[in-house]
């Protein structure tokens, strides 16, 4: 599994490699967490990780379900500088080393754009073929990125901390866009229940239809405020399946994942086309006035 995300992460060889796979069970469901750095995200995902693995909350009169395997991936948008970040993420998730049901991975983007949204799906689809049923994705919350991450979760939390309503109205408009569920993390300093009141007033004045975003005050060095986390964090899964918004989601995130995949396809083909003998050929006899372009680029299209 390691081998394989290190090959989807690298962009060579990804297709052919994710083109083998297929989910042994249902798709993982998958939870994203974005926030500005230093929000205390795996200080969190740790949190949540280790809750987790003792079952999956069920309705209040339900049993919890059992959660077999759990996958995290802590995606680094900004890869060249993020080797200290990672290291911090491994210690901060060390307690799980030794669990062979937490399989933690860093991902980076090597710098190439849309590398990120493109291997996160794929790295979903291959968490899930190895019977992972809920992967956590650890994201650093800087705009469109974010926004992308989200795109890939079934439910997103948005990791927020006290002075946050400093912060400038139009990231907090971001934030806002793609929050299933918020957090406020640090709820040991002061300012956390003014963070909590900036949101719901926030909230207020946006009112979504559907779902209401709940608000979470956390610590998450002691692990306070985690239990109801996992709670609202079930209970928007129950919200989606019962109203069958997961199935429309994943329907929706698979349009874009496939739109994706066509257009760098026929990008490719674009490029396999112009580089061709018969296109240069096509050239000359455009040049020398011997036929037409739109009859040519029809004859090149369809077989070169
Ligand atoms: N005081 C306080 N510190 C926290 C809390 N949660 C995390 N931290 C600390 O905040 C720092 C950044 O945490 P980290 O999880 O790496 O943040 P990330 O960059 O969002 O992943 C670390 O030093 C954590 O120990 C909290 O609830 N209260
Ligand atoms: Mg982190």
């Amino acid at each position: 599994l390691a081998r394989l995300l290190s090959v989807i992460e690298d962009g060579s060889g990804a297709s052919a490699a994710v083109a083998r796979l297929t989910y042994r069970t249902t798709p993982p469901y998958v939870v994203g967490l974005t926030g500005p750095p230093g929000a205390g995200k795996s200080t969190l995902v740790d949190q949540l990780v280790s809750l987790a693995r003792q079952g999956w909350p069920g309705a209040p009169d339900e049993p919890a379900r059992p959660v077999d395997a759990i996958g995290v991936l802590a995606v680094d948008p900004s890869s060249p500088m993020s080797g200290g970040a990672f290291l911090a993420d491994r210690v901060r998730m060390q307690r799980h080393a030794d669990d062979e049901g937490v399989f933690i991975r860093s991902m980076a983007t090597r710098g190439h754009l849309g590398g990120l949204s493109r291997a996160v799906p794929d790295a979903v689809r291959a968490l899930g073929a190895a019977g992972i049923g809920l992967v956590v994705i650890e994201t650093v919350g800087v705009g469109q990125i974010e926004v992308e991450v989200a795109a890939a979760a079934d439910t997103t939390i948005v990791v927020v901390n006290p002075g946050w309503g400093d912060s400038l109205q139009a990231a907090k408009a971001g934030l806002l866009e793609v929050a299933d569920i918020f957090v406020v993390n640090k709820a040991d300093r002061p300012g956390a229940s003014e963070a909590a009141t900036d949101l719901s007033q926030m909230l207020a004045l946006n009112p979504p239809d559907g779902w209401t975003p709940p608000i979470v005050e956390t610590v998450g060095v002691s692990g306070e405020g985690i239990d109801t986390l996992l709670e609202e964090v079930a209970r928007h899964r129950r919200y989606l399946e019962d109203t069958g918004s997961l199935a429309a989601r994943r329907a929706d995130r698979a349009r874009h994942e496939l739109e994706r995949v066509v257009a760098a396809r026929l990008d490719e083909r674009f490029f396999e086309v112009v580089a061709s003998a018969r296109f240069a050929e096509a050239v000359q006899s455009l040049a020398a006035g011997t036929s037409d372009p739109y009859e040519m680029a029809e004859q090149l299209i369809a077989r070169s």
